[in-house]
């Protein structure tokens, strides 16, 4: 069993309070706070080791590309890559999704063609496909979201006629930052292959909550973002199978992803250097690689027991509250819990929340479809992680209730 008390210790930032009260953070979903031994591994790269990778002989320089390339290997570790080749190291979740919606899509995609995705994506994972859509001339279309709450997830019936062999992508979150729904990937995957159609599977929200295994998915492509896993900011990953690899063309060029260049032209490096011009972000992989040795450690089918159990908790507790609207599931969801207040803003609602030590988030977490379709502008979302506990559920929800008294509900 493990002991979630020692696991809060981990993290030095929780160890403070905000207006006069012990800090309650919940928002997770937009960046997790990192363990000690992350944070002790980049002062340790650049006390120890700083250097460019790649391209020196010295020692240091040797150093810092075994510890880029050794952070390779670990993250291809994390997910079951079949082998490190297959990891890109980005910027985070947005641009591997670009990555694969310039590169993939300029290669692929003709007018008479489909991208398929959902009515629930970050805009991140949607935007890029309207780039891809109006570049290609292909047509985009949308799964449908379910009830006024966006309570019954994705329409799998509306499946059946969306995905025609015309689908050449299906772009799909794994879990919505908005709703807390989890999406069935497997069968998502399984169902696009039926087709013919490839897979990019956004795993923000999910890569450091679930376990993860691209060779049992079978997705072609997966991205994700180091910070909502423990990791450093400007460090994520975009895994892609070899083959498909192999045949797409860089996005971005320069030092580094080249073999040969003269003035006339230039040949590219296989994957992964292919796709990582210039010098990349070594002291963050390196950082990445000692948070995906922390969640090792803890256990990953333990924390996404953890992150059920107070999403569940949480959604059970606000249900009490009069006048909430909660959006998403009542079952089966992630610690992800938006809801809305006919008469209070909810940056109002954020903003009295810090009177209370509260970390939420307001706003419609680039979600703008499909909050319009949901009839709202905003949310206030609270979201939970590994070093959360049933208590700070309970100051969420006396300070929810004070608020309401506030604005006279
Ligand atoms: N969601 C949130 O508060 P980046 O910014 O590239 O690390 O991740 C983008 C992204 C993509 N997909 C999903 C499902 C996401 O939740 C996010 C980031 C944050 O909900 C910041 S808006």
């Amino acid at each position: 069993m493990l002991n979630w008390d020692s696991v809060r210790a981990d993290f030095p930032v929780l160890n403070q309070q905000v207006n006069g009260e012990p800090l309650v953070y919940l928002d997770n979903a937009a960046t997790v706070q990192k363990p000690r031994i992350v944070i002790q591994s980049l002062v340790d790269y650049y006390e120890r080791d700083n250097s460019n990778v790649h391209r020196g002989l010295h020692a240091l320089s040797m150093r810092a590309t075994n510890g880029y390339e050794g952070a390779r290997t670990r993250v291809a570790k994390f997910i079951n890559a079949a082998d490190p080749a297959e990891i890109i190291f980005t910027r985070g979740t947005t641009e591997s999704i670009n990555l694969v919606a310039h590169s993939w899509s300029k290669a692929h995609l003709k007018p008479g063609d489909v991208i398929l995705t959902t009515e629930i994506e970050h805009h991140s994972n949607l935007v890029p496909w309207q780039q891809a859509a109006k570049a290609s001339g292909a047509t985009l279309k949308y799964v449908p979201v379910l009830g006024e709450n966006a309570e019954g997830g994705l329409d799998l019936d509306a499946l059946d006629e969306l995905l025609t062999p015309e689908v050449k992508l299906f772009a799909f979150t794994h879990i919505s930052n908005t709703l807390g729904s989890i999406n069935p990937i497997n069968e998502f995957c399984r169902r696009a292959r039926a087709v013919g159609a490839i897979t990019v599977i956004d795993a923000a929200q999910s890569i450091g909550h679930v376990p993860l295994d691209v060779r049992e998915l079978d997705c072609d492509f997966l991205a994700f973002s180091g910070h909502k896993m423990c990791g450093p900011t400007g460090i994520g990953v975009l895994y892609g199978k070899q083959e498909l690899l192999d045949k797409l063309a860089p996005d971005e060029t320069g030092g580094g992803m080249v073999v040969t260049v003269d003035y006339e032209g230039a040949t590219w490096k296989p994957s992964p250097e292919r796709f990582e011009a210039g010098t990349p972000n070594i002291a963050d992989a390196i950082g990445l690689a000692a948070a995906c040795d922390y969640l090792d450690s803890l256990d990953r089918a333990a924390i996404a027991k953890h992150d059920h159990e107070l999403g569940q908790l949480a959604y059970e507790k606000l249900s009490t509250i009069p006048g909430i609207r909660i959006l998403g599931p009542a079952k089966d969801r992630c610690g992800v819990v938006s809801f809305a207040f006919a008469d209070v803003h909810a940056h109002d609602v954020v903003t009295f929340a810090d009177e209370d030590g509260l970390a939420l988030r307001g706003g419609h977490h680039c979600n703008q479809p499909l909050m319009r379709k949901l009839g709202l502008t905003s949310t206030t979302r609270a979201s939970f992680y590994i070093y959360n506990t049933a208590e700070e559920i309970d100051v969420l929800v006396a300070s929810l209730s004070r608020i309401q008294k506030f604005f006279g509900g």
